[in-house]
């Protein structure tokens, strides 16, 4: 304990100042109040944990909405952060006009390619003094059947070139901005295999990809996760891609683990917990030269993704940081090195 209160004055994005940046994804209200003030002490990275989806910062055609992410933008200029931009190509979270015409019948490829760029060009131009990375495609790698590319509006509109093209037209406007490919689960040898055969076709072929976005949204439970971790870090440093961790949680829950009975962290987890990260933080360090930022998918247990996936509505304490923005022993962990 007495360690503990010494360590409260140690700040993660300093610590780390030597490794890799230390990200935490935001929306607004976290510039505000306890998490305003873990994320001055702690983090020197920032990605938009919703605003710059396709969805929400250009819900129609003619009107983009770029509120939000004005004002995360300030906050990181104003105190010297930079963002992560996320995400251009999703399967996810996209509005129905991009793949329809002026008819409502689906769009020809190349009207869906036409607006693809005016969006990147209009994104890349707005952030290019703060955004050093680009998730350029988000999760295009199928993971329930042995196909290596998911089914999307994108791709059956625009074709598999879609990824190679998205990367091609964020090139031409991203500046100095890395362009990323990110993934869920890409460090499970069933998708690490896909994942390394998409993109080193991808490179063979020109496309211009700079790193891969490991998203890291692990449990406490995975008895493989370290060895799987250090396995995929080298196979994808094997095809010269730089690479983020980029949306780091540990569920205490097993995956599988529905259950919705627990109303606070037991002991054991928390312990569990910190170990986990205490590890994988090992490994993060242990590849510095290939890991350029570590970005944790959220702030602090009150604001988690987590509480809604895989079971909508059932607590989860994932994070570095308790629901009263208190520093967990997973905290310490990785600060004591
Ligand atoms: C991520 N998907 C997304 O990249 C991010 O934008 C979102 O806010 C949260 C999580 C993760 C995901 C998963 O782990 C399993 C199935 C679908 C999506």
């Amino acid at each position: 304990m007495c360690e503990n209160l010494e360590m409260l004055n140690l700040s993660l994005a300093k610590t780390y100042k030597d490794y890799f940046k230390i990200g935490a994804a935001v929306t607004a209200k976290d510039l505000e109040g306890v998490h305003r003030d873990i994320l001055l002490k702690h983090f020197n990275s920032l990605t938009p944990e919703n605003a710059m989806k396709f969805e929400n910062i250009h819900p129609e055609e003619q009107r983009y909405n770029f509120e939000e992410v004005a004002r995360i933008k300030e906050f990181a200029i104003k105190n010297d952060m930079k963002l992560r931009g996320h995400t251009f190509v999703w399967h996810n979270q996209t509005p129905g006009w991009v793949f329809l015409d002026k008819n409502g019948e689906e769009a020809s490829k190349e009207l869906v390619i036409e607006r693809l760029r005016e969006h990147i060009k209009t994104l890349c131009e707005r952030y290019k003094d703060v955004v050093y990375a680009w998730d350029v495609v988000n999760e295009a790698v199928e993971d329930k059947t042995e196909k290596l590319l998911r089914e999307s509006n994108w791709r059956k509109i625009i074709g598999d070139d879609y990824i190679k093209i998205a990367f091609e037209i964020a090139r031409e406007y991203a500046g100095d901005a890395k362009l990323f490919y990110n993934d869920y689960n890409n460090e499970m040898p069933y998708k690490l295999e896909k994942t390394y055969k998409v993109l080193k076709e991808l490179l063979e072929r020109g496309t211009p990809i700079d790193g891969i976005g490991i998203q890291a949204h692990w449990n406490i439970w995975d008895k493989n996760l370290v060895s799987n971790l250090k396995k995929a870090i080298e196979v994808y440093a094997s095809l010269g891609l730089e690479i983020h961790i980029t949306e780091l949680d540990i569920s205490v829950f097993e995956f599988e683990d529905k259950r919705t009975d627990l109303f606070e962290p037991t002991p054991e987890m928390l312990e569990l917990q910190a170990k986990v990260y205490e590890d994988v933080f090992a490994v993060f360090r242990e590849y510095k030269d290939v890991i350029t930022s570590v970005t944790l998918w959220g702030i602090s247990d009150r604001h988690t993704w987590k509480d809604n996936f895989p079971v909508k509505g059932r607590k989860d304490w994932p994070l570095l940081f308790d629901v009263n923005g208190k520093p967990k022993e997973a905290l310490y962990r990785i600060l004591r090195f």
